[in-house]
């Protein structure tokens, strides 16, 4: 079960109500550097209007992918690790790990990501 919008960190970090280290933002897109990062960089993507997961895309999340992945690949060559190689995921569910219960892609690189997927 998931926090209303009202309550969901990721829409608190969309409306400045708690502050996050921007990279990246418009009026459909937000980009930021995840507090606890895993690599050397470390971005989560997010679009601004709720939804859970991918499991929970509303018609307007989904018309955004595209959007996402263009600037999953500028954020990338801005940071430096499109030559050495980055990765893109979204953890959807608690198997997968998802702790934060609105939709965001994690952008990695700047360090060996091991070939495993799990
Ligand atoms: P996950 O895929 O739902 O596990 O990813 C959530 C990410 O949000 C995780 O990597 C956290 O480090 C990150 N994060 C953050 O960047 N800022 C916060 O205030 C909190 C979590 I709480």
């Amino acid at each position: 079960m998931s926090a209303p919008a009202s309550e969901c960190l990721f829409c608190k970090i969309v409306r400045k109500e708690i502050p996050a280290a921007l990279v990246y933002e418009d009026d459909e897109l937000l980009a930021f550097k995840d507090i606890f990062p895993q690599a050397p960089v470390h971005l989560l993507i997010i679009p601004k209007a709720h939804c859970e997961g991918l499991g929970d895309l509303t018609p307007e999340v989904a018309a955004l992918s595209g959007r996402i992945l263009q600037l999953s690949a500028q954020l990338a060559r801005d940071h430096g690790v499109m030559t050495g190689g980055w990765r893109l995921l979204s953890n959807c569910g608690p198997d997968a790990g998802q702790t934060v219960f609105h939709l965001h892609f994690h952008l990695l690189g700047g360090k060996p990501l091991g070939g495993k997927l799990c």
